[in-house]
């Protein structure tokens, strides 16, 4: 009898319906309102498709560089992305610009222009080695361990997290609310060519900084607007994707990063191994109730031009992940006397089919995105 009543009062305790919400809730217990929202919708929305996002849709396409309200995206389909990518490198050495030319101010403006037509926002970062001084592509051993507590480099490194935290509080809504931002610092952690990846540092210095990171951030500078991206490159097995991983208190999302390369012979190779990852990633997500995201693919230039409904759709229709977001328009780079771009342009051969993909029901763009109300 006692038991039964005791289970009676559990079951209307109000702790147990603070249980039973956990696990959809962030990992920051402090998350703000809108950042809880996004959280939540992000998983509800891997239930009926996948937010399509682009890197820097609103700074610059191929053949053109800040024109008010353009978009390679939008010229060809008529809509905005749902999600849009963002990047920080060389904010943390005070420059106005990042390392591929935007500046912070007008970045600033775009991502508030993005969240009020009820767009998602996530920010990369490719800091500059912070024992050389050179880029994040400096594998110099050593490094993540001199920024790690103790460190030669760790207040230097605090006060670079320090700009970023500024940076984040930068952004705001209409009503004053913090926008919140999917943030995926170290990325591609498994490959070697960051100073913080791969063979340039042991598993745990790396999980040491990644817990380091989101506690300094959370904890110490109060930012409570961030769910945090955990994400590899292309990767072999379950193991070794979370050789790296933080921990569940440390990580909202779990996602992948995947480049086909090659000619169009390379497309079934593609497919597998895309859908051989994305079930480990929705595997580890569901485990863990964390969102599963593709956290950035790309087909260089487009050489084919069915590429979006016969490789990439085909990659991704049996599956259940929340985004994914297709690297930047940089158009022709003059310094490598080539092209990048990861989505058609106006004109461009794979156009056409980009339209066949916008159409289908389970591709999210920004007009699915705003009916969605993700923030509320
Ligand atoms: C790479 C390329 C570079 C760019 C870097 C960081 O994949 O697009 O041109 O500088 O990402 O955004």
């Amino acid at each position: 009898m006692l038991k039964c009543f005791h289970f009676f009062l559990l079951l209307f305790s109000p702790h147990l319906t603070v249980l039973a919400q956990n696990k959809d809730l962030p990992s920051d217990p402090k998350a703000t309102k809108e950042t809880i929202n996004l959280y939540r919708n992000l998983k509800k929305i891997a239930g009926t498709g996948f937010l399509f996002g682009h890197q820097d849709d609103l700074a610059y396409g191929v053949g053109w560089k800040y024109e008010n309200g353009r978009s390679d995206i939008h010229d060809v389909v008529n809509d905005y992305p749902a999600l849009y990518g963002w990047e920080l490198g060389r904010i943390e050495i005070d420059k106005p610009a990042n390392l591929d030319g935007v500046p912070f101010d007008k970045m600033k403006v775009f991502i508030e222009k993005a969240y009020n037509r009820g767009g998602v926002i996530t920010i990369s970062w490719h800091l500059n080695n912070p024992l050389t001084g050179k880029s994040a592509w400096d594998p110099a051993p050593g490094t993540v361990a001199a920024v790690l507590p103790g460190g030669e480099k760790h207040e230097l490194f605090k006060s670079w997290l320090d700009k970023v935290a500024v940076f984040f509080e930068s952004l705001r809504g209409k009503n004053g609310e913090l926008i919140p931002v999917i943030f995926r610092p170290f990325h591609e952690l498994n490959g070697s060519w960051f100073w913080w990846g791969g063979r340039n540092t042991s598993p745990q210095d790396m999980i040491n900084l990644y817990r380091f990171t989101v506690t300094y951030l959370r904890d110490v500078k109060n930012i409570h607007h961030l769910l945090y991206a955990y994400n590899t490159d292309r990767f072999a097995t379950r193991e070794e994707y979370l050789e790296r991983y933080p921990g569940d208190e440390y990580a909202d999302v779990v996602g992948f990063d995947i480049y086909q390369k090659g000619d169009i012979l390379s497309n079934d190779k593609f497919i597998t191994e895309t859908e051989r990852s994305l079930n480990d990633i929705e595997y580890i997500a569901s485990k863990k109730n964390k969102v599963a995201a593709l956290t950035e693919f790309g087909f260089n230039t487009l050489p084919d031009s069915t590429w979006w409904t016969n490789v990439f759709y085909k990659a991704l229709e049996h599956h259940h992940l929340s985004y994914a977001l297709a690297w930047r328009n940089a158009g022709y780079k003059e310094s490598q006397k080539d092209y990048e771009y990861y989505v058609p342009f106006k004109g461009d051969k794979s156009a056409t089919d980009f339209l066949r993909f916008y159409n289908l029901d389970r591709t999210l763009f920004g007009k699915d995105a705003a009916k969605e109300k993700i923030y509320q």
